[in-house]
């Protein structure tokens, strides 16, 4: 079984992040980016529909149901146990998306923390792990981050401006392969993109299972996915967990910033 090294454990739990440097390896970085470049031009403009969309950049939304290389990523136990190390033991996933930041967008992420939540008395309940389709340069669009605002227990939007640079924040550079872990509730956000190449990521965003989906899988998977599902995705999907359907329905769901 996966662990999460002591290193790791203490750099999530003070910095909020860690990079899991060349996690995909060759063979799955290529068929992730095969399999997300074939879905941007399988959806042409209706791609991100099942979701918000972000005005300048590309996004796809509820890849679960769109191959079997997305069921495969969501559960692997190098990240799960990073995951675990944030939330605790009880997890599901609450939302697989793409986002292609194109070459030449200028557009600045607001600071967030995703679907805009605080931790509450019970901890930490939003973890997002990014994996990188192309490198994360100081140029591309990478992500920038204020390390340790996970522990403030406040959101940015305190701030005069969310998009202006802020003191502490620091860019998150990688390279195609690496997987960012982060503490979903830290400060964070997208960069322009200055370059001639577009730069994009899949995000498989987790949350505490007392918490709502972003997206609520059990009514965006087409019927014959779901069937399809050995009993360990089922259980990271929430697809037979009366709390997820109760709180994920009766939830008015977030972003983080977009509308
Ligand atoms: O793709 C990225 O760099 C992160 C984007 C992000 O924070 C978001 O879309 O919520």
């Amino acid at each position: 079984m996966a662990t999460l090294s002591p290193t790791g454990r203490r750099q999530l739990d003070e910095q909020g992040y860690l990079v899991l440097a060349d996690f995909m390896g060759a063979d799955l970085l290529k068929r992730l980016r095969e399999a997300v470049a074939d879905r941007f031009a399988l959806e042409g403009d209706d791609a991100g529909a099942e979701y918000k969309r972000e005005p300048g950049c590309r996004r796809l939304a509820n890849l679960v149901d769109k191959g079997d290389i997305f069921r495969d990523i969501i559960a692997r136990p190098g990240v799960l146990a990073c995951v675990h190390g944030v939330l605790g033991d009880k997890i599901k996933l609450s939302s697989l998306n793409a986002r292609c930041v194109p070459a030449h967008c200028d557009v600045v992420q607001p600071l967030h923390a995703d679907m805009g939540a605080l931790a509450d008395e019970r901890g930490y309940w939003v973890c997002n792990t990014i994996w990188l389709l192309d490198p994360f340069t100081r140029d591309n669009g990478a992500l920038r981050l204020i390390p340790g605002s996970h522990r403030w227990r406040r959101l940015p939007d305190e701030l005069p401006d969310r998009r202006a640079p802020h003191p502490d924040e620091i860019l998150i550079t990688g390279n195609a392969g690496d997987v960012i872990v982060m503490n979903a509730h830290l400060w964070h956000g997208g960069t322009a993109n200055r370059t001639d190449h577009s730069r994009t990521a899949v995000h498989a965003f987790y949350a505490r299972r007392d918490k709502p989906q972003q997206q609520y899988q059990k009514q965006l998977l087409r019927p014959e996915v779901q069937a399809s599902l050995s009993p360990e995705l089922r259980e990271l999907l929430a697809l037979d967990d009366p709390v997820n359907d109760a709180v994920t329905t009766q939830a008015v769901r977030q972003s983080g910033f977009m509308k």
